[in-house]
């Protein structure tokens, strides 16, 4: 089954949407199999947004990703990576569609909630990143016959 990483970023910390937006996945079908809340460490951080670096809002989308602390939730289900993307709308909030996560919460550029990995190669590297395999819980569910199949 697919997995994918979220982070909700620290506005969404800030703003207690954690609940909100973790219910979301949750409702949707998703099964949470990793799940911790911290201050990012920069060199991870660097890594993780290196594909940015040298682009006119890195330094400040390191500030923000540093302000405060974030949560990092590892999601599977089917086509996770794919699904969670949708459900989270386009990148600057004041375009994402009502009924995202983005379009819902938010309408800035920078300050837009939540990271997902946006393919399944990038999910691995991410999930790999921040998460060591101890960290990720293997469980059955009992709604997995609805939830997990094709
Ligand atoms: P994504 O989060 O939708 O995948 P990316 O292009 O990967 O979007 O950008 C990473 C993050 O950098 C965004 O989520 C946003 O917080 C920030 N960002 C991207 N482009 C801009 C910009 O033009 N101005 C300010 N912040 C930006
Ligand atoms: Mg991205």
């Amino acid at each position: 089954m697919e997995r994918t990483l979220v982070i909700l970023k620290p506005d969404a910390v800030q703003r207690r949407l954690c609940g909100a937006l973790l219910e979301r996945f949750e409702h949707k079908g998703f099964k949470i199999v990793g799940l911790k809340m911290s201050v990012v460490e920069r060199a991870l951080l660097e890594k993780h947004y290196a594909a940015h670096a040298g682009k006119p809002f890195y330094k400040g989308l390191l500030r923000f990703m540093l302000s405060g602390p974030v949560v990092f939730a590892v999601l599977e289900g089917h086509r996770a990576v794919e699904v969670v993307r949708g459900m989270m709308g386009k990148t600057f909030a004041f375009e994402a569609a009502p009924g995202t996560i983005r379009g819902d919460y938010g309408i800035s550029n920078q300050f837009n909630l939540i990271h997902g990995s946006d393919s399944t190669a990038a999910a691995e590297k991410e999930i790999a990143l921040f998460f060591s395999p101890a960290e990720l819980v293997e469980y059955s569910m009992d709604d997995d016959r609805w939830m997990a199949s094709d």
